[in-house]
């Protein structure tokens, strides 16, 4: 059975992320996400995969700009794209997929292309990389290429985008995951020094009123608190939000109103998942001080 294409990131391993971007690494052969990490290359590849882990891959284009996720890499049949498929490794600057971040003085901050593991669940969308001179080229996706001005320069997209204005149909489950968690998925390891509340910011690129909504869990749970981030100011160039859609009266949201609760010290999994596609998703932050806000980039990532 041919998958659609999913962004394909082997998640596991070593990896140390491909700090410089260096050209080469593997073709397509790092199916079960152990081993590309350190490398990272575009895959075209990727065909068929009968079973999870050892399924996808195929020839891949080695090279390219490096450290880039493959976008091809089909994952196998029952095969999140995390785990299956061709060549990757995150490989954009600094840290690796497999990093665990963390936590220090109430603060965390990740960039959104340093996932641990990207599981479509199933969904007829991915999430897929963009990098400098890497076009995932999964149409339509009517916006172009914004890693200019991204943090790191790199920044992932649910795809393809079809449902671009409010004229384009609703499609739940398609275009719209209106039910938090169900929609392809992203996974962040962090570890936290400081349990508690904390207020939940993302950096996103949005060119219009349907692309601008992700939902954010932690744990395999995706609570209310959590649900309908949106965009309304600060089209067409990146941004920052914290604001839960509809919360304060207003469709658009407050500040501050995204909320995840930790509820231990130790390692959690952070998850984001996708409620619009066409969203474009930079960076993320979770602060216990709901007086911060980010600037520019925002702060560096942090690993342990
Ligand atoms: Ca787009
Ligand atoms: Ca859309
Ligand atoms: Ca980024």
């Amino acid at each position: 059975m041919v998958l659609p294409v999913a962004l394909a990131l082997a998640c596991g391993g070593s990896g140390s992320g491909d700090a410089a971007g260096s050209t080469g690494g593997g073709a397509g052969s790092t199916n079960s996400g152990g081993s590309a990490g350190s490398g990272g290359s575009p895959s075209t590849g990727g065909s068929t995969g009968s079973g999870g882990s050892s399924a996808g891959g195929g020839a891949g284009v080695a090279g390219g700009t490096g450290g880039s996720a493959g976008t091809g890499g089909s994952a196998g049949t029952g095969g999140s794209a995390g785990s299956t498929g061709g060549a990757g490794g995150v490989g954009a600057a600094g840290p690796g997929s497999s990093s665990l971040f963390e936590e220090v003085g109430g603060l965390v901050a990740v960039e959104a292309e340093h996932f641990s593991a990207n599981d479509e669940q199933g969904a007829p969308r991915a999430w897929y990389l963009w990098a400098p001179g890497l076009d995932p080229m999964v149409m339509p996706d009517p916006d172009g290429d914004h890693t200019t001005g991204a943090s790191a320069q790199r920044y992932l997209e649910g795809l393809p985008d079809t449902r671009v204005t409010d004229s384009d149909p609703i499609q739940n489950g398609v275009s719209i995951y209106n039910t938090a968690g169900a929609g392809p998925k992203l996974s962040y390891r962090v570890h936290f020094n400081t349990p508690g509340t904390y207020y939940v910011w993302v950096r996103a690129y949005s060119t219009g009123g349907e692309d601008n909504g992700i939902h954010v869990g932690i744990d395999g749970s995706f609570p209310t608190s959590g649900e309908r981030l949106q965009f309304c100011s600060g089209k067409n160039m990146w941004t920052w939000s914290s604001a839960q859609r509809d919360s304060g009266g207003t469709a658009c949201g407050q500040p501050t109103t995204i909320t995840i609760d930790v509820p231990s010290a130790g390692e959690h999994t952070i998850e984001f998942a996708m409620r619009e596609d066409g969203f474009e998703f930079d960076k993320w932050i979770m602060a216990q001080d709901s007086g911060f806000a980010p600037n520019g980039a925002g702060p560096d990532e942090r690993t342990r």
